[in-house]
């Protein structure tokens, strides 16, 4: 656990949240202010800056990450319909909090970027 990092006070409990899934070495919980009607964030338990320092330090844990993701959209019900999942990076990502996290959004039709 990295002192005053949010994401490790809710892995460890000491903040309050919605966890919809605790693994060995992943956590996942609902995102406070959610962008779609699902809206899950899946971390890894212990501290990474972000996704690519993740890939770079321990590429299994990012893959568990990940493998966690499908399973909590599946235990959500939005597997078949097709869902959306994010790491942001930067400012213009608007990335906000620096210890990894998966987004996990469906629930509706999301919106489309490219068309
Ligand atoms: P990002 O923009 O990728 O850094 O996403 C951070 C997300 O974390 C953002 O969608 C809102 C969510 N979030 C921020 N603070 C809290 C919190 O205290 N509890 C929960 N459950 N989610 C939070």
């Amino acid at each position: 656990m990295t002192a005053d990092c949010l994401f490790c006070k809710i892995v460890a409990g000491d903040i309050p949240a919605t966890v919809v899934h605790d693994g060995a070495r992943t956590f996942a919980f609902r995102d406070i202010n959610p962008q779609a009607r699902t809206h899950v964030l899946v971390v890894p338990k212990e501290h990474h800056e972000g996704a690519a320092a993740l890939a770079a330090a321990d590429p299994q844990l990012l893959a568990d990450v990940i493998t966690a993701g499908a399973e909590v959209a599946k235990a959500e019900g939005i597997a078949d319909s097709g869902y959306r999942l994010v790491f942001n990076t930067g400012d213009d990502a608007g990335r906000t909090v620096f210890h990894a996290h998966l987004h996990v959004l469906g629930g509706e039709q999301l919106g489309h970027f490219g068309k």
